[in-house]
């Protein structure tokens, strides 16, 4: 039986992982950081199920605090390390820059370190991020497009990045960087904006409010589902030599696009009316605002366009993505909806 260790096991991608891991008959660990509050809705069913509950583990750790993730690895002895934990929210990385950086950057670092001393021989995954493409200079975006961040979030991804490599280089560890571009699922934290549009329209179809005040209406990303991204990270692992992979769709949509297309699937066809901070999304059946534009969501620095080109890990990983744009977000709405108990 293999074992894995994952940080950030509490979060959507850690949970898509561990099911995986745990549905190759891996013994899993994950580490879990202490709250004032339970913060494991994404894995109690991992923990409850009879079938999974004797192979999965959690341990208490923090990415901030070296000697808890060197006692978790002295302990556990994993085979694969996927480094999925960091404060993985680019607009408030504005607000907590410094954090950020010790979290999602040196985190990285002093996690490879304690690998390098206590299971050199263990494989390493590293959550790297498409925000390192930032102000893309090359459309689509791939393994050899130069990196420009443009947010904290960004830059303390390119220090993980970097360490990632250096880690190979230097000691000859087995680590891998996936460059994964925006993935998103019915367990997409809340306040990333694909989740805040689809619980939004639920929460409007239900009655419970008018409407949703977001930023920029026009970033372009290219968004696809997260239960599959995983697969990918580990297939990065089992190669027989370590590389780093972008992983996407290879196709871009906007925000408003997003918007759009999350409204229509509750049966609410938007109007957009107005221009910049003054624009509103209108039912056009019935004229009600849906959808106000909010400077408070904008970013010092957006990036702008993000697209992939996926072809390596097709090529290489054999990984291709099946859910489209239409599916996912039909996928998150749905979901939203059934939890507020409408039936459509
Ligand atoms: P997420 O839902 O925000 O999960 C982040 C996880 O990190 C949570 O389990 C969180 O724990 C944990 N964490 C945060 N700070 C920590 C700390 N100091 N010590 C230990 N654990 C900590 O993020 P995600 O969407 O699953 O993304 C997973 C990883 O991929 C992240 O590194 C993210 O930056 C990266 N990434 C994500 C995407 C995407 O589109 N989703 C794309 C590229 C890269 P709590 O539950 O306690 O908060
Ligand atoms: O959903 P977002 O917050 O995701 P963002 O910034 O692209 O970051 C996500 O994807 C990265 C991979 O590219 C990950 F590394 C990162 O951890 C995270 O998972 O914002 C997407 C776009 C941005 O351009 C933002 O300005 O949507 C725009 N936006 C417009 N209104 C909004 C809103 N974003 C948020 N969060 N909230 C809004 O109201």
């Amino acid at each position: 039986m293999k074992r894995a260790l994952i940080t950030g096991v509490t979060g959507q991608d850690g949970s898509y992982l561990a099911e995986l891991l745990l549905d190759k008959d891996y013994e899993v660990h994950g580490i879990v950081r202490r709250s004032s509050t339970f913060n494991r809705q994404r894995i109690d069913h991992l923990r409850s199920d009879a079938a999974t509950r004797e192979r999965f583990h959690l341990h208490y750790g923090d990415l901030g605090d070296a000697e808890s993730l060197a006692s978790v690895l002295a302990e556990t002895k994993p085979e694969e390390v996927y480094n999925l934990a960091a404060q993985s929210h680019v607009g408030i990385s504005f607000s907590q820059p410094s954090y950020t950086g010790d979290v999602s950057g040196l985190g990285a670092m002093r996690l490879l370190e304690a690998v390098r001393r206590i299971v050199p021989e263990a494989r390493f995954y590293q959550a790297s991020s498409s925000e390192l493409f930032g102000k893309a200079v090359e459309t689509p975006q791939r393994e050899s497009t130069p990196f420009h961040p443009r947010s904290p979030y960004g830059v303390a991804k390119l220090y993980a990045f970097w360490a990632t490599v250096n880690y190979r280089e230097a000691y000859g560890l087995f680590t891998a960087n996936g460059i994964l571009f925006n993935h998103e699922s019915p367990r997409r934290g809340e306040n990333f904006v694909t989740r805040k549009i689809t619980q939004a329209v639920a929460e409007i179809a239900a009655g419970r409010r008018d409407s949703v005040a977001l930023g920029n209406l026009e970033a372009r990303r290219d968004w696809g589902y997260a239960g599959e991204f995983v697969r990918a990270m580990w297939l990065m692992l089992q190669r027989e030599t370590p590389e780093d992979y972008v992983i996407g769709t290879g196709e871009t949509h906007s925000v408003r696009e997003f918007a759009q297309l999350a409204f229509r699937e509750a049966g609410v066809e938007l109007v957009w009316d107005g221009e910049g901070e003054d624009e509103v999304g209108k039912d056009a059946a019935t004229g009600a605002v849906r959808v106000r534009v909010d400077s408070e969501y904008y970013r010092p620095s957006e990036v702008d366009l993000l697209l992939s080109d996926p072809s390596r890990a097709r090529d290489e990983l054999g990984w291709t993505p099946e859910v489209h744009f239409e599916q996912l977000v039909r996928m998150m709405v749905r979901s939203d909806l059934a939890a507020v108990g409408v039936v459509l």
